[in-house]
């Protein structure tokens, strides 16, 4: 496996192995006892974490090698679209290749270049396809230099243009990998929006403006249908370009509409990505902002009148802290965050919806979402505060305690009686135990800044 992206990170192995060594003892010396231990307890964790993920991934491997995903609780394969698109060994090669787990990479990269085909008569729903095994490939070949995944990559992003040719240029839901057909003109910002980190990154890479093109209009014609408040909503026909839900909020649906606009100006340097994300925020913070006795939360408005109309925050929400934090705000991250965790921690495990106003759970399931503890590595990154690897701690901790299977992880059907759903996503080893790992591993695991995370973690190079 070519390293080129990797040595990066880790240099010659024998100089860095000596100057670690000096460094390590430099560091020891002028430490005092009570750091040395938090980082050795951090170190365990560490380990707990690897641990921790090595028990999903064998148990992907075992019960459920070359499918989608495992279906933990019946040990059996699950696939989207009744055949593979190898969802889980994309989505979870740069967590094998950041947690160093080589053997596991080599095999699992052997499956990919094997056994991925993009040429399938399947309706597939471009939004998850681009996140999940677009941005998987593109970070796996950044890291890696194995031009076997930049041609799937490329074949994948052909395979998946058509589906932008609505009048308005919003992309429609499904498209078919085989004949380019589309489906479902009912979309929402998310999967409009969310594309420009994966299509821009290709077409960086490829030399081909046709991807970045396509993508940054989507999301441009997005932001256009802003309500004069500079809020979006919940969902939009690419057809007509017409809102047929009003309903505006951070939480599914759009979240990760908000998070390319910071994004696509982080990773491109693109200027309009700047503007229309310092529009649209000053609107979120205006409008969505909820302050409740003194907590913070974001709520639910209507997009054209800003009159709050639900009081519901949820476990895809709690990335918020994370953009804030990236974007500057460590005021509002700090405070959004402290909301989030008391939403965890009303049952020991977060919700997927939640009435702040009367901490009433709308809805009980937890399906091992990330955001939360992608927000807690995020703040611990720029504050270096311990107070979140302590919190993080915590999460891990529950997280182990009420989702480990005997053979993986699995959901939640409901927090509140703990009782476990037949299902382990494949953002589980994208997502959830690479930000646990980095949040408790040292700051060289990663180099922070030179990467940006798509919103399934897969850190893509800020080169350009
Ligand atoms: C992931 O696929 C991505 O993080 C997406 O942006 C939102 N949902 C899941 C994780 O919860």
């Amino acid at each position: 496996m070519r390293r080129a992206y990797w040595h990066r990170y880790h240099g010659d192995q024998d100089t860095l192995v000596t100057a670690f060594v000096l460094a390590a003892s430099l560091i020891l010396l002028a430490t005092p006892a009570c750091h040395r231990a938090a980082d050795s307890e951090d170190r365990k964790i560490t380990g707990q974490v690897r641990t921790e993920f090595l028990h999903a991934w064998r148990n992907y491997e075992q019960y459920a090698w070359g499918h989608d995903a495992l279906r933990p609780l019946s040990k059996t394969a699950h696939d989207w679209y009744g055949q593979s698109l190898q969802m889980t060994p994309v989505d979870a090669f740069d967590t094998l290749l950041l947690m160093h787990l080589d053997s596991e990479a080599a095999k699992d990269l052997q499956l990919i270049t094997s056994n991925l085909s993009f040429d399938r008569d399947i309706y597939v729903k471009n939004f998850e396809i681009t996140i999940r095994l677009l941005g998987g490939l593109l970070s796996g070949y950044e890291m890696t230099g194995d031009k076997r995944l930049l041609g799937s990559a490329e074949e994948l992003g052909n395979r998946l243009l058509p589906v932008f040719g609505s009048p308005t240029g919003l992309p429609y839901v499904y498209i078919n990998l085989h004949t380019g057909q589309v489906r479902g003109p009912i979309t929402n910002p998310a999967e409009t929006g969310t594309l420009l980190l994966e299509f821009g990154t290709l077409s960086k890479i490829t030399a081909k403006p046709i991807f970045y093109e396509k993508a940054k209009r989507a999301l441009v014609e997005t932001y256009k249908r802003r309500s004069p408040l500079g809020l979006v909503g919940q969902s939009i026909n690419v057809e007509t370009g017409v809102w047929t839900d009003t309903a505006s909020h951070i939480g599914s649906g759009i979240d990760s509409y908000y998070e390319y606009l910071w994004k696509c100006w982080l990773l491109f340097g693109d200027k309009d990505c700047l503007e229309m994300w310092r529009a649209n925020i000053s609107a979120v913070n205006s409008y969505l902002a909820d302050d409740l006795q003194g907590e913070l939360w974001y709520g639910h408005t209507d997009m054209n009148t800003g009159k709050r109309t639900e009081t519901i925050y949820g476990a895809l929400d709690a990335f918020f802290p994370a953009l804030l934090a990236l974007s500057g705000d460590l005021g509002r991250a700090r405070r959004l965050q402290v909301s989030s965790f008391k939403m965890w921690n009303l049952h020991g495990i977060e919700p997927e919806l939640l009435d702040y106003k009367t901490m009433r759970v709308l809805a009980g399931s937890y399906h091992l979402r990330p955001e939360i503890v992608e927000s807690t590595y995020y703040l611990y990154h720029y504050t270096r505060d311990p107070e979140y690897r302590k919190m993080g701690e915590i999460l891990f901790n529950n997280f182990v305690r009420y989702c480990r299977a005997d053979t993986g992880y699995a959901a939640l059907a409901d927090v509140t009686t703990k009782q476990k759903k037949d299902e382990m996503e494949s953002f589980v080893l994208a997502e959830t135990f690479k930000y646990f790992y980095l949040l408790f591993a040292s700051p060289k695991a990663l180099d922070f800044d030179t990467v940006v995370f798509n919103t399934e973690a897969h850190p893509l190079r800020r080169q350009w």
